[in-house]
């Protein structure tokens, strides 16, 4: 099935967080939110005339509480997906740096995963071929 090309893109970013031990912080959407239920790569939208990493840095404070610096955020992929109203495109950032100790301020839940455990996890569509690309980048 083609994707209708009417549909407007949305561009977010987000963001596969490494701890010293080579997990991964995926976090789950909150009741009441598109795609509840589902794990993610924290981040979310960029707004207009806002920097991808600038973007990235503002949903990391406003969801997890943690500082990251853009010289921490390196090489990404890209992750795209038609969903019924939108197309989504999303790079996805790597990060071993910030500064403070997450927090799930806007989900419900919060796991530190080895890579090779992250399809145990339901993630949404955009998300879930990321997975095999951490898995064999890590
Ligand atoms: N989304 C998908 N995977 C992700 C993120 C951060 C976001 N890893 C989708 C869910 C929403 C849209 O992008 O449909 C905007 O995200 P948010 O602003 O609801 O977090
Ligand atoms: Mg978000």
């Amino acid at each position: 099935m083609t994707a209708d090309p009417s549909l407007r893109t949305v561009l977010v970013v987000a963001v596969a967080l490494i701890d010293v031990d080579g997990r991964v912080l995926i976090a789950k959407r909150p009741e009441g939110k598109q795609l509840a239920g589902l794990w993610e790569f924290p981040g979310g939208k960029v707004e207009p005339g806002e920097r991808p990493e600038a973007a990235l840095i503002r949903e990391l404070r406003e969801e997890l509480g943690i500082e990251v610096s853009a010289s921490c955020l390196s090489p990404f992929v890209f992750a795209s997906h038609a969903y019924d109203d939108f197309h989504l495109l999303m790079p996805l950032y790597l990060c071993r740096r910030w500064e403070g100790t997450v927090v799930a301020r806007e989900h419900s839940a919060l796991a530190w995963v080895r890579p090779e455990k992250l399809a145990d996890y339901p993630m949404p569509p955009a998300d879930d071929p990321l997975v095999a690309w951490l898995r064999d980048l890590l």
